[in-house]
């Protein structure tokens, strides 16, 4: 009798992670060390594997004006949390950085986005991914492009393909 199809090894095979990138942004305190403080909680959790951390990024506010400057960066990690207990997390986590500091209501210290899970395509109320304002963002696009040269969206887009459409937004690698 040959091997039992069951038999994999010592330990029972659990859930397979799943490939996530992650978009942290900061523009208030210390912002490189909000920063690291995410990234460190995040992997605190116990359900997050960092794989990938791209450098940081100096760049000018999108969206809000007179805004300070944010300090941006994309990680690459395995989770075996599915897309709505890793938003949990990912809030959990703001809170977290944000609670022992400023004033209520006032900026953000810490801002992280699920910008692809896999290569699943979710529109809920809660979340939506790919981050939709990914392709227009070049603080999000250029780091990802540097931990991830190859990497496409759901719908087949190439990610490299749309950094043309961001070349004008001022982006700068500040720290490797
Ligand atoms: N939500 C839906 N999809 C997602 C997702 N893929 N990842 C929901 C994370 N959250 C997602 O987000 C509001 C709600 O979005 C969440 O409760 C979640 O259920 P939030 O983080 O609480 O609010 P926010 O980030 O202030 O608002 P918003 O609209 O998400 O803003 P963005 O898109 O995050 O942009 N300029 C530069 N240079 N660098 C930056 O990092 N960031 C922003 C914020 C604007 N301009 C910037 C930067
Ligand atoms: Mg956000």
């Amino acid at each position: 009798m040959g091997p039992r199809p069951w038999a994999r090894g010592p330990r029972a095979p659990g859930p397979r992670p799943v490939r996530v990138f992650l978009s942290l942004g900061s523009n208030l305190g210390d912002r490189q060390a909000m920063l690291e403080e995410a990234l460190a909680a995040l992997e605190a959790s116990g359900d997050i594997r960092i794989a990938a951390r791209s450098s940081l990024y100096e760049t000018a506010p999108i969206g809000h004006e007179a805004q300070k400057r944010f300090l941006n960066q994309v990680v690459a990690v395995d989770t075996i949390l599915p897309p709505d207990a890793l938003l949990d997390l990912v809030h959990s986590v703001e809170a977290g950085l944000g609670r022992t500091r400023e004033v209520r209501w006032g900026p953000r210290t810490i801002d992280i986005d699920i910008l692809l899970y896999g290569d699943l395509t979710i529109r809920t109320s809660r979340l939506a991914v790919p981050h939709p304002e990914l392709t227009r963002r070049r603080f999000v696009l250029e780091p990802l492009l540097e931990i991830a040269p190859s990497a496409t969206l759901p719908d087949g887009r190439v990610v490299r393909d749309l950094m043309s459409g961001v070349a004008d937004q001022d982006v700068r690698k500040v720290m490797e």
